[in-house]
């Protein structure tokens, strides 16, 4: 072997060993890029496990809310977070040259769709040029935002690559797709099993390796390919099955068969079953987001990802069918949809959340505006929401449900008092299967 070469293996060798041993004795320097609400807990467990972690966000609001140790997500409590910060174990700053003194960075940053249902990568682009403008040797770069097959090798390895370094010798490269599920009681950072891919294999063990330091299950796979794609299997195979019961919803609907028993009874079934829910359409950052990076890069590999568009469709118009719902059930009662007062009762995307991303109820309120309906809203997390150019204030629930010649269960949030909602209200659109226990002429279901 040339000397040159003896001299290169040796220097890659060491940037790797280097790099192993400091993770092993937590002396690796963490950088974490995007401080929602999967880099910020992310941080908190990595400072926990005794690393010194430096936070880098765009927004200097969030930058030096973190300096002050106060958290501004639900799921990292201030009497854990403090301490850190208040240590100097745990720091924020908006200046991206300090990726040069780190040893580690994972980027936690958004990736939504654009209106065309496009994937919109360029939270990706820009993090991973601020990376490749101050990448040095030995480096451990890991991307978790959910993205479609192909974008850690094809997007931003050439970026890193540009700066001559080279992946798996000089520096290190992953893929290990976040599952932070905001709110969950049972599982959270620490304990929801971390996949991790990389470029080469030694980029897998030393992701591997950096993972374990803090969490407590961590699952190597051969590629970011994998890892890329285990995260839009497992949230794609959500959305269908989300969109498969729906679709049984209006089966069952015109032949008058309750979907919501048909459901209860098939969750008997001990084996090769697992229940999911009909409701008025599909919210959050997650669920009706991720499939479209698959289907959007299936479709350039020259392949029609089917089920995905059909579930897409199906569940984009269950919103249709709640109003058509509330049509008919104010038609029984003599009364059109304009000028009717109908009230909302829930507009977060699923229960016991304030997060209105998505929301079904949205586009539900916008329908029955559209149709002439008077709309109010209220829930216990939510105190506000914006349709379109409108800001509508959440309502007492009470005197609404009282004065409203429709209720819509849209959310069924925990801790409501749905008995005098049954009790009080005149007509009540049930979408949640939330009023289980009752029985009323007035109430109709999904
Ligand atoms: N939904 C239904 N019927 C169901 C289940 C959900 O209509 O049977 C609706 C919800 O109301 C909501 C949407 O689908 O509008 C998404 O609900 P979700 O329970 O999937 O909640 P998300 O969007 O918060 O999904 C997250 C995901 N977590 C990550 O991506 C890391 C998902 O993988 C989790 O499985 C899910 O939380 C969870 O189980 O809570």
């Amino acid at each position: 072997m040339s000397s040159e070469l003896l001299e290169r293996n040796t220097a890659q060798a060491s940037a790797a060993a280097k790099l192993r041993e400091k993770i092993a004795n937590k002396s690796a320097r963490v950088g974490v890029l995007g401080l929602g609400y999967v880099g910020l807990p992310l941080a908190v467990e990595f400072a926990r496990a005794g690393f010194e972690v430096v936070g880098i966000d765009v927004q200097q609001a969030k930058v030096d809310q973190f300096n002050r140790g106060t958290s501004y997500i639900k799921d990292v409590k201030d009497d854990v977070f403090s301490p850190l910060v208040k240590s100097g174990k745990l720091r924020a700053t908006s200046d991206f040259s300090a990726i040069r003194d780190l040893d580690t960075i994972d980027i936690c940053v958004p990736t939504p769709l654009r209106k065309t249902k496009d994937p919109d990568m360029s939270f990706v682009v820009s993090a991973s040029d601020a990376i490749a403008e101050h990448l040095h040797p030995g480096l451990l770069v890991m991307l978790e935002s959910t993205t479609y097959p192909g974008t850690t090798d094809e997007l931003v390895l050439p970026k890193l690559n540009a700066s001559g370094l080279r992946v798996g010798e000089d520096f290190f490269l992953c893929f290990s797709p976040e599952r932070v599920d905001p709110g969950n009681p049972k599982f959270q950072t620490a304990n929801i099993p971390k996949v991790v891919g990389g470029i080469t294999s030694t980029c897998t063990e030393l992701g591997a390796l950096f993972y374990k330091q803090a969490l407590e299950t961590v699952v190597p796979v051969s590629s970011t390919r994998v890892a890329e794609m285990v995260k839009l299997l497992e949230n794609t195979f959500r959305m269908i099955n989300i969109g498969l019961v729906n679709e049984m919803a209006l089966l069952c609907d015109r032949m008058n068969i309750d979907v919501w028993e048909v459901i209860d009874a098939a969750a008997t079934k001990p084996f090769g079953f697992m229940p999911f829910y009909p409701g008025p359409g599909l919210g959050g950052h997650c669920i009706p987001i991720d499939p479209f990076y698959l289907s959007w890069k299936s479709k350039e590999a020259g392949i029609e990802a089917r089920f995905i568009e059909l579930a897409g469709y199906i569940n984009g118009r269950m919103p249709e069918f709640v109003v058509e719902k509330v049509l008919y059930a104010l038609n029984d009662a003599t009364k059109p949809v304009r000028g009717s007062h109908v009230h909302i009762l829930g507009t977060a995307y699923k229960k016991d959340i304030d997060d209105v991303r998505e929301s079904p109820a949205l586009d539900i309120i916008i329908l029955l505006r559209h149709m002439g309906a008077n709309v109010t809203f209220s829930d216990p997390y939510v105190k506000k929401i914006r349709i379109n150019d409108d800001v509508l204030e959440a309502q007492e629930m009470l005197p609404a449900v009282e004065s409203a010649d429709c209720v819509v269960i849209v959310t069924d949030h925990r801790g409501v008092d749905y008995k005098s909602v049954v009790e009080r209200g005149k007509l009540i659109v049930d979408t949640r299967n939330a009023l289980k226990g009752f029985r009323s002429s007035k109430i109709v279901r999904l």
